[in-house]
């Protein structure tokens, strides 16, 4: 089979070995993934972007541990390495090599407009260049599998339109070589707020750790967490554009839970917020305990994790070469 032009969806996102993972990202992201690859006309390939981490500052020992954690996370998460394929982004050289390519296709003016970079850049003396250019990377890696489908978060959408229209730039220039891929977006948990900011999103960079709440939080840290989060004017359980946090904290109950917001709100009519923040707290804590037990025992096999991840670069190998020879080829350069 030609591994490079498929009838079947091919999914890619990846998750960054940086800070520690919320519920924002599991949510967002991993949650997603993980029903994807439950469909069999999907294949799906789940990366560690180290390379995408190192456009800041990072502690080579601090980052080499959190590579191993994010792996043990995404496993203790239910992405089963006998359906996804799961691998470490630098591990494959073909994803800079494609990257500084479609570097020379890239005008400035369009990373410019980049608004991540742009808050990431806001009130800093200095920044990488890398940092400016971490779009680029990102459309490599999606482009370099071939990608139909890209789950990601609202926070994401700008990087895969950029990466549409490099697609279509060296389509139309060198005559097809990429697929064209398409975000996938879940409406109802793309963008979780911050629990101390309703206004900006939950975030792993986040300098204050009670905006998050963290995977592997403790049951007293999570209940402490969730009782401090700030919340609107007024005393109504009920969702609304002029309430912000209580809406974020809805959201949050329905996706941990799987209900409806409506059927929430019906059950806190005539309650306040100590009894809602309770049965919320209760929710997500019962949500993540199965992880955080997977997560605990995962975390201990550090060689397996090690064999997990070289056995899913291994396997897509293949791919990411074939893609990069035809590249090189239609470029010029060999
Ligand atoms: P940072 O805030 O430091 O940039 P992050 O928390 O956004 O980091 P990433 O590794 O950049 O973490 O994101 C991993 C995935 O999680 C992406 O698909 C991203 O869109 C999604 N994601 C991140 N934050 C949220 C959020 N608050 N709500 C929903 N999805 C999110
Ligand atoms: N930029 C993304 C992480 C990321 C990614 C990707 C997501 C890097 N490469 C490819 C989807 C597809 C982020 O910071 N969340």
């Amino acid at each position: 089979m030609d591994q490079n032009k498929l009838n079947t969806k091919r999914i890619f996102s990846g998750i960054q070995p940086s800070g520690v993972l919320h519920l924002g990202n599991y949510l967002g992201a991993i949650s997603q993934f993980v029903k994807l690859q439950g469909d069999t006309n999907s294949e799906c390939i789940f990366c560690i972007v180290d390379l995408h981490a190192i456009t800041v500052p990072q502690d080579p020992k601090i980052l080499r541990e959190k590579i191993l954690e994010l792996a043990a996370l995404y496993l203790a998460c239910g992405i089963d390495p006998t359906k996804s394929t799961l691998f470490v982004q630098s591990s494959r050289p073909e994803h800079s090599e494609l990257a500084w390519i479609l570097n020379c296709f890239t005008n400035m003016g369009e990373l410019n407009r980049m608004t991540q970079f742009k808050e990431k850049s806001e009130n800093k003396s200095n920044y990488s260049v890398g940092l400016f250019d971490y779009p680029v990377l990102m459309a490599a890696d999606i482009l370099l599998y071939q990608t139909t489908h890209v789950p990601v978060g609202e926070d994401q959408k700008q990087h895969i339109e950029i990466t549409r229209d490099l697609c279509e730039r060296m389509n139309n220039k060198y005559n097809g070589l990429f697929t064209l891929p398409e975000p996938m977006i879940n409406k109802q948990t793309a963008r979780i707020m911050s629990l101390d900011d309703p206004n900006n999103k939950m975030s792993k960079s986040s300098p204050s750790p009670s905006s998050y709440i963290g995977l592997t939080d403790s049951p007293e840290i999570i209940r402490e967490k969730i009782k401090r989060a700030v919340t609107d004017s007024g005393s109504e359980i009920k969702s609304g554009e002029d309430k912000p946090a209580i809406s974020n904290l809805l959201n949050i109950f329905a996706a941990v839970t799987d209900r409806e917001i409506a059927d929430i709100e019906k059950d806190f009519e005539g309650n306040g917020y100590g009894e809602f923040k309770d049965a919320l707290a209760q929710a997500v804590i019962s949500k993540l305990a199965p992880i955080q037990e997977k997560y605990n025992k995962l975390i201990a096999g550090k060689d397996e994790l090690r064999k997990i991840l070289a056995d899913g670069s291994a396997k897509i190998a293949p791919i990411a070469q074939k893609t990069l020879s035809e590249v090189k080829k239609s470029v010029g350069l060999g």
